[in-house]
Order: C-alpha cells, then structure tokens, then sequence
C-alpha cells in the first residue's frame, strides 16, 4: 500500500526542511516581535509550545488597530502524570514567574501554562530542565505524552509496570538536540553531523500527533479506546506477562469534514514485555507510511484502519514487525475509577485525590486555595503527586502520621474534599476554550461550573442527586475532554450554542450520539429533564445514564 497521493501540507516541508526541528527559531525568540513567524509557529509545536493570543482582547485590539495581545501556552510532558516534590514547587514557582499565575493540569496528565510571553520561552525551558521536565515532545508530531492508570503505579504493582510511562516516553521521545541547543542552554552541537533521528520519524517524523496510554485491567480512567495506541497489562496462559493492545482510537473531528469522525480503538494482539517496543515502532512505522500527509485533519491512524479496514490494517503492521500477530483477547471494562478520597495502599502509605475544577491549580484572590494548599504540601511532607486523565491530583505517599496535616493544610485553604463535592461536579471535565485556545467555537472550562450546577439541580429535581453523571463539555469538536465517549457532552457549535451528546458509556467503550444540535445553556435543563424524568421512573436497577440512554433512545 502506498502513502495518500496528493500535494503534501505545508507543514511537510516545513519538517523536512527544519534541521531536524531548529529551523529559525533561535533568530525568531530573539527578535523584538512578540509573535514569531508562522514557519516557527508550526516547528514551535514540538517543542510543546502554541502560539496564542488572548482571544477576549481581539477584538478591541483590532478596532483600535493595534496588535494582538500575543501569548504563548507551553505543555509539560509528565509521563504517567508522575511529580515528585521539588518537581511540584518548580512547576509551582514558573506559573509564578513566568505565566498566568496558574497551573493546567491536561486530560493526558501533563501541565499547561497559559499567558507566557516570548522572552518567558526560554528561562522556562530552562527551569523545566534543572527539575528533569521538559515541554519538548509534549505536542507535534510524535508519540505525545504517556497516559497511565495511577492505580497500576501503586498496590504493588510489577516493576516492569510501574516504569512504563517512562520507559515509553524515553525509548519513542525525538532524539534531536535541537530543543536543548535552542531553549536549554543555546549552544549549537559540538559536532557538524546532522542528528541520529528514530528510524521511524525521520526528517517529517509522524503524519500527527500519536497517543499512548496504558490502562488498569480493572477501570478505564484513562479512555484507553480513545488512544491510538493503547496497553492493557494482562497475563498469557503460556506467555506470562505483557499486555492486550488496542490501536486506532481517537476523537478529533471537524465540522468542516464531514469525513472526520470520532472512532473507538480495536483490540490487536497480545505482547509481552520483550515484544511490546517493536510492536509499537511497527505500528509507528505504519502510521509514518501510511498516514494521509496531504490534509493534517485526516492525518490521525484511526482514519488508515477505517479507510483500509481493519484486518488490512493489521496485516500493514505484520509486515512492518516482520511476522504474524497473535489473535487479539476479548476485553471488558469496569466503569472509570475517579480515584479521588483517601485510599489505603500495599505499601502502608496512604493517599488523597483531590478534585481539580477543569484541571485548574489556581487561588483565590485573597491568596487561599489548591495552589498554596499544594505548595505548602510539598515544601513540608514527603510526599508525591499523581495527575489523573480526569485533571485531578493525587497526592501519594502520605506517610499515616501526616494524614492530619494534609487535611489541615487542605481544610486552612478552603479546599473542598470529595464528599463535599455533588456527584455531576466530581466527574465533570472541560477544556481551556476560550480565551487562549485558537480553535475554540464557544466557552468550556469557564462555563463548566454553571453548566454543572445546572445540570445538578435538574438531578436534584428528579430526586436522582445520588446518580453519578459523566458530563464533559469542550469549546469545539476536536473532543480534548473527550465529550465524544461521555454519558452527556457538550461540544460547542457556536459562540452561544453546543451540539449535545448523549449515552457514551461510564465504562469509555461506546461512542455517544448526537441528541440535538445547537442547544444553548440556558435551555440545557428542559433538554434533559424528561430523560432524567424517564431514567428515574424507567431505569434498571443501578443503570448508568449512559448505559439507560443507549438502551431506550439508541435504535
Ligand atoms: Fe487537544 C488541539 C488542549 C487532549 C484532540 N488541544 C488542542 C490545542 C493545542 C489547540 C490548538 O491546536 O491550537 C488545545 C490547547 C488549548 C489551550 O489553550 O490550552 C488543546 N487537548 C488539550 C488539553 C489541554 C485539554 C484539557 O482540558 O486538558 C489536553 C492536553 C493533552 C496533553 O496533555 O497532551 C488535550 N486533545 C486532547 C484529547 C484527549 C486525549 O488525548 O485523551 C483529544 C481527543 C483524542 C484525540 O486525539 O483524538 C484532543 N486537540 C485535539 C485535536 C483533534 C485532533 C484530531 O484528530 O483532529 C486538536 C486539533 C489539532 O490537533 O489540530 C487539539
Ligand atoms: Fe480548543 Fe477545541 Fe480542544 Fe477545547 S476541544 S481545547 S476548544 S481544540
């Protein structure tokens, strides 16, 4: 099979001319423009950073005729979600430093930072380094950052398990040294030979981005059959330990194509511990030769696997690998473990999830709130911290004896804990949308808190205020809280009105289906109220909205 025919992207050659990711960068941080060129733009993307403005002063800007208030977000790759204490005050201290005041915890477990200026770039680049953290490879086209369930970090999990995240993010991260050379520490390679690239990115590395995500045999926090690639730890009756791999999953889709679709990924094989990096790399190497290069909102694997099919598709992979797959296992999935509360572990330590509102690690105005609970947290315990895929934190390794401090810490700076929280608010995701994200259509994350108590007093209405609901609400379809698989998502449409989409499943394993189109906030209750009305009075035992949904309503 061959690659799509067609004229390339420009982003194409903008890869395979840039020196393996340099490109002009260096000359274009340093000029005195607050922007860069749109060249460097694209290349920026790599080395985790978006260009952005501040999209609520746009327009006043333009009619004054001056220009856009130009800021830069810059992801933080966090394997696993994984932050130990010095790595917590660091991110703590560059959100001070050098951004918007706040930290973003993403729905890939990595950090974001809003509202950082050009000459901010490199001195956060910096920092992030001395604390062993990068954005490089956060973003772009390659295998972004390595999603993993915290369970299987903790509870005495295998030792080939725990390092999984890492391992992957190590053996598929760009080996070129352009972002060091660049952003670190501005020195040009001591030697004229061009990088030693991964075979399976070479000079225009991946057609797209490409996720990774390792899931709990038990619970789905991390939509493993969103991923394109994903690994499910099981055990082989002959093979012993390795994992159940799932491929081409992925929810991006675009109005404006209606070829783009949200897709669930499909069951693959079974591979060991030994076999598992060559699988993936074949499955690279596929995407690389394979992936439509010509048009960047059909570049994503899923779209081969539905295009070929999916038995082509695997035999595309066998060719790569060089033999056969082994028949994939049948998988089943227990309901997303928030894993927020106190939790008890193996090891005698205990730990505390705590909800992230949207992912956002801020204070309040008088200087209380998660962001100084968190900072006095890690400059005074030994403990660590977990991102969650549902952008909430977990602090781990709470030795026994400091569980009364976390909670007076937590409790001096009105942070709420689970059970303080009504059960729409406890599982409810957004993303950033407006004001910093270019593609947004409509409000998110700001909007998220009304949406919630909306959507609860209509629960509440119906007597259903003990029912768990799985809402997700994103300014665009591009689906970055996967709203695509939630019982209830919300995904704008319009500056004021969102297409609404119901009965994904608790358990991530079904698709939702677009219930109405344009539906604006405020008419979001009477939307819902006779479903609910139904679900209470028509509902099985114990059945999940979703679940209930998909059942009366889905032919
Ligand atoms: Fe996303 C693009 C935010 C997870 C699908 N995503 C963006 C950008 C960078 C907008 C842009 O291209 O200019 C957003 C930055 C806005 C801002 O101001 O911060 C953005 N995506 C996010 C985050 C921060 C959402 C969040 O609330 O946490 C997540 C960061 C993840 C990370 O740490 O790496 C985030 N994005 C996702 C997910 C969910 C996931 O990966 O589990 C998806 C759906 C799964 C998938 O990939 O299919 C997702 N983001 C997209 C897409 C659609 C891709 C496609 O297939 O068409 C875009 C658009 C693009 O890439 O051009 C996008
Ligand atoms: Fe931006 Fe759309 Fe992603 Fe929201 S879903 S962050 S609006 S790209």
């Amino acid at each position: 099979m061959a690659n799509v025919e067609g004229t390339q992207t420009a982003e194409e050659e903008i890869k395979r001319a840039s020196d393996f990711l340099r490109g002009d960068l260096s000359a274009d941080i340093e000029n005195a423009e607050p922007n860069m060129a749109s060249t460097s733009e694209h290349l920026l993307k790599f080395h985790g950073i978006y260009a952005q403005d501040n999209r609520d002063v746009r327009r006043e800007r333009s009619l004054a005729g001056e220009t856009l208030d130009y800021i830069f977000m810059v992801r933080v790759a966090i394997p696993g979600g994984k932050l130990n204490p010095d790595q917590w005050l660091a991110l703590d201290q560059v959100a001070s430093d050098l951004a918007d005041g706040t930290i973003r915890l993403t729905t890939r477990q990595a950090v974001q930072f809003h509202g950082v200026v050009k000459k901010g770039l490199r001195p956060m680049a910096f920092e992030l380094d001395a604390h062993l953290m990068t954005s490089f490879g956060a973003c772009g086209d390659v295998v972004r950052n390595t999603v993993m369930c915290p369970d299987l970090l903790a509870n005495g999990a295998n030792a080939r398990l725990v390092v999984m995240a890492d391992h992957i993010a190590r053996t598929f991260k760009p080996t070129t040294r352009a972002h060091w050379e660049i952003f670190v520490n501005g020195e040009k390679s001591a030697s004229s030979e061009p990088d030693n690239e991964h075979d399976f990115y070479g000079t225009t590395y991946l057609p797209r981005k490409f996720k990774i995500a390792i899931a709990s045999p038990h619970e789905n926090c991390v939509d493993i059959l969103a991923q394109d690639l994903g690994l499910i730890p099981a055990t082989h009756n002959e093979l012993g330990e390795g994992f159940n791999v799932v491929v081409a999953g992925g929810l991006g889709r675009s109005y404006a194509q209606p070829d783009t679709f949200a897709r669930l990924a499909d069951p693959l094989t079974f591979v060991t511990y030994a076999e598992v990096d060559d699988l993936i790399r074949a499955v690279l190497a596929t995407f690389r030769d394979l992936g439509d290069r010509t048009n960047r909102r059909r570049a994503r694997m899923k779209y081969i696997a539905a295009d070929v099919g999916v038995d082509q598709f695997r035999r595309e992979i066998e060719a790569r690998l060089g033999h056969e797959l082994r028949a994939p296992h049948a998988l089943k999935f227990g309901a997303a473990d928030d894993h927020l509360g106190w939790s008890n572990l193996s090891d005698g330590s205990a730990q505390l999830g705590i909800r992230v509102g949207a992912g956002r690690v801020s204070d309040r105005p008088d200087g209380k709130g998660l962001r100084t609970a968190l900072r006095v947290i890690a400059q005074t315990l030994p403990v660590n911290f977990i991102i969650t895929a549902q952008q909430d934190i977990l602090i781990t390794s709470i030795s026994p004896n400091d569980r009364g401090s976390v909670e007076s810490i937590l409790a001096r700076n009105a942070v709420r804990g689970v059970e303080e929280l009504g059960n729409v608010e406890r599982s409810a995701l957004a993303c950033p949308a407006l004001p910093t994200c270019s593609q947004a259509l409509g409000e998110a994350e700001r909007k998220l808190p009304d949406v919630v108590a909306l959507v609860q007093t209509q629960l509440d209405a119906n007597g259903l205020s003990k029912r768990r609901l799985q809402l997700r609400m994103t300014g665009c379809p591009n689906g970055c809280a996967r709203p695509a698989v939630a019982e209830v998502g919300i995904v704008g449409k319009t500056k004021n009105t969102y297409d609404l989409y119901l009965g994904g499943g608790p358990r991530g394993d079904r698709l939702a289906s677009l219930y109405r189109e344009k539906v604006k906030i405020d008419d979001l209750p009477s939307v819902l109220e006779p479903l609910f009305e139904r679900w209470k009075n028509e509902g099985l035992e114990g059945e999940a909205f979703g679940d209930f949904f998909n059942r009366v309503e889905t032919p």
